[in-house]
């Protein structure tokens, strides 16, 4: 399996800690003339990271790939088997994609002080807030997520979180998460496979912020 993606893509990250959950043998390509190229998009027409790819097949959007991968390779599984609880893991899956990540997107185009604007800076982090208290308030850490061991609904969090609380920091707005999220992201971030997959997107994050 290819699998398509930079090291600073949190979209890749949260697909990588899958690939490494699950222990698939993957080939990483970051697009050879960057993500915007003609040639990226020949192969991928959404023109976004990540991407998988089998032979001619291509996938993208990190949840189908997700999707695709708890059933293609069901071992360990990283849905529940409950109906309503496989129900409620996906929701958080959307919750995370439609209306926490990318208010955390958002705070991107103020991480150069220049191109700061203080307010909704201000702005972004009140709505992340009250996203994080939404999330906080429907998961039940068992001890991950909604599960005993790590799941889909755990990937995008374990990614947006510690971004959320970096950019807002450089942006002079630390934040301050609900305290069964923050001791939950303590246990899951010391996952042997978390810590694996994360590596790589950790540190092109924090050379990006630093820089
Ligand atoms: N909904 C997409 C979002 C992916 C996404 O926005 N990826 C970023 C990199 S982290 C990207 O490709 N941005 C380029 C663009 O949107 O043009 C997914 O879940 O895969």
């Amino acid at each position: 399996m290819i699998f398509h993606a930079t090291a600073l893509s949190s979209y890749s990250a949260k697909v990588r800690l899958v690939l490494c959950v699950k222990g698939v043998d993957f080939e990483e390509r970051a697009p050879a003339q960057g993500y915007r190229s003609a040639e990226y998009r020949a192969l991928v027409p959404m023109g976004t990271l990540p991407a998988i790819q089998e032979g001619d097949w291509v996938l993208s959007e990190s949840e189908a790939i997700n999707e695709y991968l708890e059933e293609r390779y069901p071992t360990p599984p990283m849905l529940p088997q409950d109906l309503q609880l496989r129900a409620q893991a996906r929701f958080l899956c959307r919750f995370h994609d439609l209306y926490l990540e990318p208010r955390v997107r958002a705070l991107f185009a103020h991480v150069k002080p220049a191109q700061r604007n203080p307010q909704t800076v201000l702005a972004l982090r009140d709505d992340i807030d009250a996203r994080l208290r939404q999330l906080a308030s429907w998961v039940q850490p068992q001890p991950f997520l909604l599960t005993p061991t790590i799941g889909l609904a755990d990937c995008g969090p374990l990614v947006t979180l510690p971004l959320a609380s970096q950019v807002l920091a450089v942006c002079g707005q630390p934040l301050t998460l609900p305290p069964v999220l923050g001791e939950w992201l303590q246990m899951a971030s010391a996952h042997p496979d978390v810590e694996r997959a994360l590596a790589l997107w950790r540190a092109a994050t924090q050379t990006w912020l630093a820089s």
